[in-house]
């Protein structure tokens, strides 16, 4: 792959973690490092094990394919490969995989002298994920707790979780993680679609400049949170719909077992009413 005249200069030794100078190399325009390697690794062993599993069951559909959990009885124990010691390799592999992602990016940041926004913005997605297959199967006793592994099967997993506390869209953290999710939306739709107006003039017209997207927002709603500012203001959305998303399922049997609607007694309960 061809590599942009300006990248030799921003390719430089040093950053690394772990490993000093002996992973500290490109591959194509790949960084490896120390946790390319790992990265690689778990990827591999985890996706081949996927496959494993997936000849193991009754199907190559790939919308059917399943990688189950184990029984709730196998609580917080080691389960046969089979009954869902595969799904718990598996789940290694992926959080070991993503932690690896995760520390190159860090190790990238470092050469580079740039802040570890990216890292900890993964980390947040990070977090959401181990909060599902690890954080709330440890709290309840039993990784079968954990969703599956598999496309109709975790959204199968999804649907009947949000039943068994009747009315899901009634958890109030879970409210916040969906209104984080269509704010981000609406952010990046509008941030977008502001620099495409500015920079992609009609022929002949020229770019605009960074005022004239303040002047937009000034005209349109009286205020512009700045070039910058818009960037914190996605950044934050983003990472508080994954934090919420986590904090609305790991309240979801650790803290709380009956329906969410009921929940909201606690209004009708306040001793003001009476
Ligand atoms: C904004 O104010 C701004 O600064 C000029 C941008 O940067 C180019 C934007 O993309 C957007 C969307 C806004 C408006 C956002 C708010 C929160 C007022």
């Amino acid at each position: 792959m061809a590599m942009l005249s300006f990248e030799r200069k921003y390719r430089v030794r040093g950053g690394t973690l772990i490993g000093g100078d002996l992973f500290d190399f490109w591959v194509g325009p790949f960084y490896v490092g120390f946790f390319g390697v790992v990265s690689i690794f778990f990827t591999v062993l985890g996706t081949l094990l996927v496959i494993y599993g997936a000849a193991l069951g009754d199907t190559w559909n790939i919308w059917k394919i399943n990688i189950a959990p184990p029984d709730l009885s196998y609580g917080l124990a080691l389960a046969p490969l089979e009954a869902g010691g595969l799904w718990q390799i598996i789940t290694i592999c992926a959080v070991g995989s993503f932690v690896g992602w995760m520390m190159r990016e860090v190790e990238i940041c470092r050469k580079l002298g740039i802040g570890y926004h990216v890292p900890i913005a993964f980390g947040v997605a990070i977090f959401a994920y181990v909060t599902l297959v690890v954080f709330r199967p440890l709290l309840m006793g039993a990784w079968g707790h954990g969703f599956p592994y598999g496309i109709f099967s975790h959204l199968d997993w999804v649907s009947n979780v949000g039943y068994q506390y009747l009315h899901f869209h009634y958890n109030p953290a879970h409210m916040l993680a969906i209104t984080f999710f269509f704010t981000t939306t609406l952010a990046l739709a509008l941030h977008g679609s502001l620099i495409l107006s500015a920079i992609n003039p009609q022929k002949g017209e020229s770019v605009r400049t960074p005022e004239y997207e303040d002047t937009f927002f000034r005209d349109f709603i009286g205020y512009s949170v700045g070039t910058v500012g818009i960037h914190r203001v996605g950044l934050i959305l983003a990472l508080l719909a994954g934090f919420w998303s986590a904090v609305c399922i790991i309240i979801s049997g650790p803290f709380w077992t009956s329906s969410w609607t009921e929940w909201w007694t606690w209004w009708l309960d306040l001793p003001i009413w009476s």
